[in-house]
């Protein structure tokens, strides 16, 4: 490397690590967002499509960024502000040296920092959280021993700990890097795949006929014949490996009854329970009793799917669905006083979105619709059994090394008092992770329909207490406008991430998507001749039940999905993957969208996306810049944004085009570069990107 790039390199580490200050424009953004909401939209995970006369995701262009508005600066969050320091130990006759202590998190008690001797002392550089105490102990030759010519402190287990009290700098570096103890999963290596357990792969077909439902409107919404078992054979067969996921997202397991319900709103189709979305849950006088669904397999299939998952080194989430349940719950039968009433006021009618009640104001109560009784977890004898009901999921599905169901994805949040997600991480706290060894993080994700309150979104998120994050829906409508349909600048992308990054927290870990089982299917919104409008949530809807879409034809639609893809793998949070998207399934509105995962007979372009994929999940877990690091957007336009991702040891550039012509993009460092994706040289600091390309570079 020649010397100007490494100066270049050094002070480009500063400038992106030193995030002294917060600029005027994220100051904007922040106000921006604060007034940009669409409360006025309703939660769909109920299986039908909802009514398109009252359903409103956000337009997607009242957003205040602005175009053109230059490179953006991120505000580096207090929890993740460092302050170099060195600790000295007085040298003797000892051979080693390690300086351990929770200077990195509890990580660095388990494995610490070697020390180097230098004349008559041993050292170690560190980086310490700014305006923070530490405790530290010294492990000379094997030996725990204290410096007892340092300041020392008696801990909580009678421990005699050196301590420092705290240091200021300015500017703070920005650290990432927080270290878990060895054996635990950080959750923001995580990537996810939606399997939508139905639709997936049919391993069993002895349960496929009984559990056909009578008076369905059409095979899209009976059961299909996924089950737990074919999900297994997956796993088995390395499919998920292959593709670079590491944690899969399953569909509600509890069991649905065989029943044919009319969908929401106006919509007078009638569906199954093949979403999982109806629970019948029917031991009321045991919570820990678990109903899982026949259809799906035997509750071993399903300890099966999830030790199968954990042998190849996949993380299981399962779809909790803890708003309603199916009138036929004897849960509810027995009783009424758990559930919020169909009826307010004195009018006989709270399905939400009707007369009486909205879905806004009503959002704690309302019912869905007039079988699905809302639960009412402000009474504690509801909240009791549905908390003890869910962690008996996770403990009775525990494999041999026990360890069960890694998390939940917690389904249409903003429709529960927030009591039930508090006492539930709580009680996981005590009946769960306290009792491994090491203990993992229980991930919940959360599931709030809203393109653009993020201040709603937020409100669920607090790791200690609540949430880990949530799909990012307001992210999702930002990529799929500026990639996928080309109706809003890049610069407006750039600008909104650069407001997102910490928005929800420097501990979140969002889930970043293009694609789910809501939504029309994300293939369609890159084709070069869209089929339906502008809005992405409701649009497509018409096309559900008859006049289904075909194929995407032309691969600049799968290039453009790819693009779209290589912003969440090259981010923040928890990619997600709904399945069939890695091929480009085709699909209107729900159900549409859920059609049967396509096995053989892939095209080149259905090829081309699912090999892009793969090698973007490839570079992802190879540079922990791209997982961890903090990132600055170097420059954007209408058609391309270019930032860098930089963490201690790890630089990455990401340079993106989604114009029908090559681009220049400017900003990178001068010099050799490799293209990790390509795997050619380009030399900065202006590279030409390809017509509706990515490219991934690391200096040479
Ligand atoms: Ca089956
Ligand atoms: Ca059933």
């Amino acid at each position: 490397m020649p010397p100007f790039l490494t100066s270049f390199s050094a002070r480009f580490r500063k400038e992106a690590r030193g995030f002294a200050a917060v600029s005027a424009l994220a100051g904007v953004l922040a106000a921006a967002s604060a007034a940009c909401g669409s409360s006025d939209v309703e939660n769909r995970d109920y299986g039908q499509p909802p009514d398109p006369s009252t359903f409103n995701p956000g337009s997607g262009s009242s957003d205040p960024y602005g175009y053109g508005q230059g490179p953006g600066k991120v505000e580096c969050p207090a929890e993740l502000k460092r302050c170099e320091h060195t600790i000295t130990y007085p040298a003797g006759s000892e051979t080693s040296v390690e300086l351990r202590g929770d200077f990195g998190g509890p990580g660095t008690w388990e494995v610490g920092k070697p020390m180097v001797r230098k004349g008559n002392v041993w050292s170690a550089d560190i980086q310490i959280p700014l305006s923070t105490p530490i405790q530290y102990k010294f492990v000379v030759d094997g030996e725990w021993k204290v410096d007892p010519a340092q300041p020392t402190i008696t801990d909580a287990n009678d421990n005699t700990n050196n301590t420092f009290a705290g240091k200021t700098c300015e500017p703070a570096l920005c650290e990432e890097e927080g270290q878990l103890p060895p054996g635990v999963f950080d959750w923001r290596d995580s990537v996810i795949y939606f399997v939508f357990v139905d639709r997936f792969f049919n391993g069993n077909t002895s349960l496929d006929a009984a559990c056909r439902v009578n008076g369905v409107s059409g095979a899209i919404a009976d059961y299909q014949g996924g089950d737990w078992a074919g999900v297994t054979q997956k796993i088995n067969a390395g499919y998920f490996n292959d593709l670079g996921v590491n944690t899969l997202w399953i569909t509600v397991p509890f069991d649905n009854p065989a029943v044919a319900g009319r969908g929401v709103g106006g919509d007078d189709k009638r569906y199954s329970g093949y979403h999982g979305y109806w629970p019948k849950l029917d031991t009321p006088n045991d919570p820990t009793s678990l109903s899982h669904e026949s259809c799906f397999g035997s509750f071993d299939d399903l300890k099966t799917l999830v030790s199968s998952a954990h042998a190849k080194g996949l993380k299981v989430l399962f779809d909790y669905a803890m708003v309603h349940v199916h009138s036929s719950s004897t849960v509810y039968q027995q009783h009424n006083d758990w559930f919020w009433p169909n009826s307010k006021n004195g009018s006989p009618d709270c399905v939400c979105g009707g007369q009486f009640c909205k879905w806004e104001t009503d959002a704690e109560r309302c019912w869905f619709t007039d079988y699905l009784p809302h639960w009412n977890y402000t009474n504690a004898a509801a909240r009791s059994w549905s908390v003890a009901n869910a962690v008996a999921w996770i403990t009775k599905t525990q494999d041999a090394s026990g360890i069960g169901v890694d998390g939940f994805r917690a389904d249409a949040i903003k429709h529960v008092d927030i009591s039930w997600l508090t006492e539930l991480r709580a009680k996981i706290k005590t009946d769960v992770t306290a009792k491994q060894t090491p203990q993992q993080r229980f991930y919940m994700v959360g599931e709030t329909y809203d393109f653009g309150n993020r201040d709603l979104l937020k409100q669920y998120i607090d790791p200690a207490t609540k949430l880990d994050g949530q799909f990012d829906f307001p992210l999702r409508r930002h990529i799929v406008e500026a990639a996928l349909m080309r109706t809003r600048s890049m610069s407006d992308l750039a600008a909104f991430m650069d407001s997102n990054d910490y928005f929800y927290g420097a501990n979140a870990v969002m889930s970043t998507f293009v694609g789910n089982h809501d939504l029309p299917r994300a293939i369609h919104l890159a084709a070069n001749n869209r089929i339906w409008g502008d809005d992405q949530g409701a649009d497509g809807k018409d096309r559900a039940w008859q006049n289904q879409p075909g194929a995407v034809g032309e691969l600049e639609a799968y290039e453009r999905l790819a693009n779209g893809f290589a912003i969440l793998f090259t981010n923040r949070g928890a990619p997600l993957v709904y399945y069939g998207d890695e091929i480009g399934l085709p699909g209107a509105g729900d159900p549409d969208n859920r059609r049967f995962m396509q096995w053989s007979g892939l095209n080149s372009n259905q090829t081309f996306l699912r090999d892009r994929i793969k090698k973007l999940a490839d570079i992802r877990s190879k540079h922990p810049a791209l997982r961890r690091g903090t990132r600055q957007t170097l420059s954007s336009d209408k058609d391309t944004w270019t930032y860098v991702r930089a963490t201690t040891g790890d630089t990455v550039y990401v340079a993106i085009n989604r114009s029908d012509a090559p681009k220049p993009v400017s900003g990178l460092p001068a010099g050799p570069l490799e293209d990790l994706v390509s795997a050619q040289s380009a030399n900065g600091p202006t590279v030409t990107v390809p017509a509706r390309q990515t490219r991934v570079f690391v200096v040479k």
